[in-house]
């Protein structure tokens, strides 16, 4: 464990004076010239971003190969056109986008020794050094220059802006009493930001890419979901130190990327789902985990022969098997449920968690967004919505009888949707195609659309999210001269408008910790 100051992670390639003229040269020497420094020797990634197949799949090779050339606006990568010839940025493409001749690995001792106390828990005051009520405060991460702000709910300002590291994917989570906000770098690293005195307390690699990663409802515990490695990483709360490496395996040497990692708070477990194999695993984090099973201890090791920490003791999994594999879900409130989806699978499945098996089949078709699902009362029941990733609808579905009861037709794709207990509307934007710039507002008695608001015509709107009481929705213009717009959530009209940097998700504490049937936790 080192102590240090906060160090900016962002992308920065090492200047140096070689010549794109001369003769071809070797590509690892290239790399090693100008690369090393910042992405790590066996591009692991270090003050800069990793740069192996997995952390670079969403990234398109023009795209790379025009950062490389030109360099990353608001980062410290410079351009490399006057160093490199075309076909040596060609070459270096060739190789980040090229598994690396071992498999990279991630160890316990690199995980332990990449914790960092920015500020320990004795150190901490012992009140807010600000006015703001914490249960109204978000997180709003902004993409584009990789900083988090954090915004007053009630006065719709910020109060505070700072570095995140590179690339943060998935919902910020907070601490039950909302203190604590944690949150995952796709690069592997976890931080915990202390919302009383508006900075940093500790971070951790926990792996190369990480998909998510989620607090346990009694506090105590933090689940990282890796898929390089392929392992869950149990942290201590307090102060992120590692407690557990899970490696995910099967009994028959299996392995998997897990899809994402959830706290199931009202049964004490963690809840994890896979994307190579069809299970899903549940894994309690207390003896208060209801003894509805016999969990089994977890000792299995790949059959590749690779070598991996065992996991045994505590944190013990309980494999559900499932028909179809699970790449996006949601739960019930009570958490009896879990109505997951396959994105190659043309319908999706519920599996009761208390029984350990799938009760019914849906039609939910395309590729629903589950993660970003929500749910209602309705009637006499209540329904969840799910937006589409490849079609124009929202499908609403009965959850007492799993039927889809309608498909309301959209201008397009969309990723997230949101509502609140105190709001008779749901959001919806269309986060792609010719109509990016549209989002949706459903009345949730009727389901019919009633506006489509287009705040900046030409630009992406997404991801909407309502302050504590629900009387305002804050929606991001996903630019990187974008901005959150406030809209009344009752009038539906324009409040404001705040100015950020490719603003992504926004998270808000009392909606999170209480876990609000229109938001994702
Ligand atoms: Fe996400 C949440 C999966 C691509 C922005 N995304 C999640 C979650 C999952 C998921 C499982 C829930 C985790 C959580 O909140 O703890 N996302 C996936 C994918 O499988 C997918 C399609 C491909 C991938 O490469 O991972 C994907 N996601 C994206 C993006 O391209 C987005 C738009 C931009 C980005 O940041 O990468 C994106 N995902 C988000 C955001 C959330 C999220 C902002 C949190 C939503 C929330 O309100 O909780």
């Amino acid at each position: 464990m080192k102590l240090s100051r906060f160090a900016l992670p962002l992308l920065m390639l090492v200047a140096c004076d070689a010549n794109a003229a001369d003769p071809p040269r070797n590509t690892q020497e290239l790399y090693r010239e100008h690369c090393a420094q910042c992405h790590h020797n066996d591009r692991l990634g270090a003050m800069g971003p990793a740069l192996l197949p997995e952390n670079l799949e969403r990234f398109s090779k023009k795209d790379a190969a025009e950062v490389i050339a030109k360099g990353r606006p608001a980062t410290q990568m410079p351009g490399f056109a006057d160093k490199l010839s075309p076909d040596e940025i060609q070459a270096m493409m060739a190789m980040i986008y090229a598994p690396t001749a071992t498999p990279p690995t991630w160890s316990e001792q690199a995980i332990r020794e990449s914790q960092v106390i920015h500020h320990p828990n004795d150190k901490l005051p012992s009140k807010p050094v600000h006015d703001s009520d914490i249960m109204n405060l978000f997180m709003v991460v902004e993409l584009g220059d990789h900083h988090i702000t954090v915004l007053d709910g009630d006065r719709l300002e910020p109060i505070h802006r700072f570095p995140s590291r590179y690339a943060l994917h998935g919902g910020i989570k907070y601490s039950p009493d909302g203190r604590f906000a944690y949150m995952a770098s796709r690069d592997g690293w976890i931080s915990r930001f202390d919302l009383y005195s508006l900075q940093m307390t500790s971070e951790i690699r926990v792996g190369i890419n990480t998909r998510n990663v989620a607090v346990s409802g009694d506090g105590r515990f933090v689940m990282a979901a890796n898929t390089l490695p392929r392992s869950l990483v149990v942290l201590d709360a307090n102060d992120l130190s590692l407690v557990k490496i899970i490696p995910v395996v099967t009994p028959k040497g299996v392995t998997s990327r897990p899809s994402a990692v959830y706290t199931a708070a009202p049964r004490n477990t963690f809840i994890v789902a896979m994307k190579d194999i069809p299970e899903v695993w549940e894994i309690p984090y207390n003896d208060k985990a209801k003894p509805i099973y016999t969990a089994t201890v977890h000792d299995f090791q790949p059959s590749s022969g690779e070598e991996l920490p065992v996991a045994k003791g505590p944190f013990p999994i309980r494999r559900i098997e499932l028909d179809a594999i699970l790449d996006d879900f949601l739960f019930d409130q009570p958490y009896h449920h879990l109505i997951g989806a396959s994105r190659s699978a043309p319908s999706g499945q519920v599996i009761n968690l208390n029984v350990g098996r799938k009760i019914a089949s849906i039609d939910i078709a395309g590729m629903p967004h589950l993660a970003s699902g929500i749910i209602w009362p309705y009637q006499e029941t209540q329904v969840m919505a799910t937006p589409n990733l490849k079609e124009g609808e929202v499908t609403v579905v009965d959850m007492k009888t799993w039927k889809t009861i309608k498909h309301i037709p959209t201008l397009g794709p969309g990723f997230f949707m949101r509502s609140h207990e105190n709001s008779p509307y749901a959001w919806v934007d269309v986060f792609s195609g010719p109509n990016k710039d549209a989002v949706h507002v459903i009345d949730k008695a009727t389901l019919e659309i009633v506006k489509t608001p287009r705040p900046a015509p030409g630009k992406t709107s997404a991801h909407v999210e309502f302050t504590k009481d629900g009387r305002y929705a804050l929606l991001s213009i996903w630019e990187m001269d974008g901005a959150l717009v406030v809209y009344d959530a009752k009038t539906l009209e324009e409040v404001k408008r705040i100015p950020m940097k490719k603003p992504s998700g926004k998270y808000n504490v009392s909606n999170k910790i209480n876990r609000s049937s229109g938001t994702s936790h």
